[in-house]
């Protein structure tokens, strides 16, 4: 099987490198794929550190997540000497493990990425429709998940619709953030959390095919939210048909 000039694109990891190494190995990945992961490769999950280095490794490109930039701010503070000790464990954890390289990796990573050849773009959680690329908040593209009323951006679900829902284009913009939501289907922009940490799936988009591909996870890693935790009830009830 031809499996060059892919582009594949990969949802929120969360630590989850079980689960990201066989998504490597049924898709084939080889050093000729363009492999871009939409953010969040850390916390919740059970090996952060061994995602970035996975990512290194196989020098895949990722967009900033909200996760991500904790662990950035954890060590901005703690180089500068501010308090950085009432950060969680779990950050001072996974920062204990990553060295020179790694930290230099991760403050490389952008807020977006281009994908010209297919006129796409990547973003961690969105883009508020209507606003040039140049003039979108950094808040918002790491946090946003909803359009309200009045077309401002918010972090809650039910507080107006999903942003996806009302972007026009002209560029499709793969994403991540709401697992929630899930998997996204919309005509210009496509959304890749499944929620794998919380013992979803790990999802990945390729083009120029437009293969949907994803891997169980080995189990749940962590306590989904309420707004998650309460949707899974009601699916659960809808397929024991009550
Ligand atoms: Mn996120």
């Amino acid at each position: 099987m031809a499996t060059s000039a892919r582009t594949i694109l990969i949802g929120d990891v969360h630590g989850c490198l079980d689960e990201l190494e066989e998504l490597r190995r049924t898709l084939s990945i080889s050093g000729d794929d363009r492999v871009i992961l939409v953010g969040d490769l850390v916390a919740k999950g059970p090996d952060s550190a061994g995602v970035i280095a996975w990512a290194r490794a196989h020098r895949a490109e990722s967009v900033l997540g909200n996760h991500d930039e904790v662990l950035l701010r954890y060590d901005e503070a703690r180089r500068e000497d501010r308090r950085a000790d009432d950060a969680p464990e779990a950050v001072r954890k996974t920062a204990r493990k990553l060295d020179d390289d790694d930290w230099a990796w991760l403050q490389s990573l952008p807020l977006l990425i281009a994908i010209p050849d297919h006129h796409a773009l990547a973003v961690h959680a969105g883009l508020v429709p209507g606003v040039p690329l140049a003039a979108q908040r950094r808040e918002d593209m790491l946090t946003m998940r909803s359009i309200r009323a009045d077309g401002t951006a918010t972090k809650k679900l039910e507080d107006g619709v999903p942003w996806a829902s009302l972007w026009t284009g002209p560029e499709h913009v793969y994403f991540g953030h709401d697992a929630v939501r899930g998997l996204q289907r919309h005509l210009h922009a496509t959304g890749l959390d499944t929620g794998c940490v919380y013992g979803g799936r790990l999802t990945a988009f390729t083009l120029p095919d437009r293969e949907l591909v994803s891997v169980k996870a080995r189990r749940a890693y962590a306590e989904p939210g309420k707004t998650l935790a309460a949707r899974q009830v009601i699916g659960q009830k809808k397929r024991e048909g009550r």
